[in-house]
């Protein structure tokens, strides 16, 4: 580095010419002079990379963050981000809260008895804004919980997690992804409440997918379908498509002709039914029947349950699609 010390400066005034030769060799150099006696500092040649960050990198994108255990204390997620976590103490539960975002349609996915942890786990789902819970555990399907919903337009969702068995330990960890989620079903025709009667029967016809919610045990949504005189028979088929595509609903679905127009449920026989209930495999029930001639048809679903927390809610959606073979 070059330093300008007094007397290079002294000698620049009077000229470099005059300079040459006037300059001491033997000029007293003062060790106290602070700009004389200073000498470039050392080169630094200590290593200027950070120091290699030897933390583990964290379990995943949200651990979670103890005392979670009351509503208020719900640990912060984002929608497509993993929360982790662990039932450690005795009584331990978790508090998670997601924003909808501009999702539609959402999947709430847990895992723990899937990748190898002691946990069995159930949810609870809340939405605060709109009123609704319901309570998810594993099916005979999965081994872990899962939901598919359509968001209800509540700003944010709360998720309790817990242990159904009480238990807890270091083995009893748990992952939960909240991601937004495609429409399960591409349906054109949407339920229209009150159904709750054959005479408030909401018309459809072949071809239409119905996109609908059974929100409690007392819900029944009927649907009334004009079979046309073909002059032959025409195969008739009615899928609801719900819990196998993540809605908490197993539901049952029954077809009547137009003597159950003011009558009661129970005072007539069905033309075709299915009896989806919690013993039974198929909890996505569909009828298969033939017509003959003209009639006027009235579907009915609901869920089998008469009572108790899983009767409905608007997480209970399902969808029906009505086809027959000339459509
Ligand atoms: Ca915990
Ligand atoms: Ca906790
Ligand atoms: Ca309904
Ligand atoms: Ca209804």
């Amino acid at each position: 580095m070059l330093r300008f010390t007094p007397w290079l400066i002294a000698a620049s005034f009077v000229g470099c010419k005059a300079c040459v030769g006037c300059v001491d060799p033997d000029f007293p150099i003062d060790p106290d002079d602070p700009v004389i006696g200073e000498t470039d500092p050392p080169e630094d040649t200590a290593d200027t990379d950070p120091p290699e960050d030897t933390t583990p990198p964290p379990p995943c994108d949200v651990p979670e963050t103890e005392p979670n255990d009351s509503i208020d204390e719900a640990d912060q997620l984002a929608l497509e981000h993993t929360a982790c976590g662990g039932f450690t103490e005795e009584g331990d539960g978790e508090w998670l809260v997601f924003p909808a975002e501009d999702a539609s349609w959402i999947r709430v996915q847990v895992e723990a008895a899937g990748m190898g942890s002691a946990a069995d786990v159930a949810f609870s789902i809340v939405a605060r804004e709109s009123f609704e819970v319901t309570v998810i555990t594993p099916t005979m399907y999965w081994e872990d919980p899962w939901l598919v919903f359509p968001t209800l337009g509540d700003s944010q969702y709360h998720l309790y997690l817990s242990e159904r068995s009480s238990q807890f330990g270091d083995d009893h960890e748990w992952e939960l992804l909240a991601s937004e989620d495609k429409e399960p079903v591409a349906w054109t025709v949407s339920e229209i409440e009150d159904n709750d009667t054959p005479s408030g029967a909401q018309t459809v016809a072949v071809g239409d997918v119905i996109l609908g919610t059974i929100d409690s045990a007392s819900d029944y949504d009927w649907f009334h379908i004009q079979v046309p005189d073909a002059g032959e028979k025409i195969a008739w088929d009615f899928e609801v498509e719900a819990y196998t595509s993540g809605s908490p609903l197993a539901s049952r679905l029954s077809l009547y002709d137009d003597q159950i127009v003011g009558a009661d449920v129970d005072d007539v026989d069905f033309l075709a039914t299915s009896f989806a209930d919690t013993d039974n495999f198929d909890r996505d029930p569909h009828i298969e029947i033939q017509s003959e001639g003209a009639a006027d048809w009235y579907l009915l679903i609901k869920n089998p349950a008469t009572d108790g927390d899983d009767g409905g809610s608007a997480f209970h959606w399902y969808s029906i699609t009505i086809a027959n073979d000339q459509d």
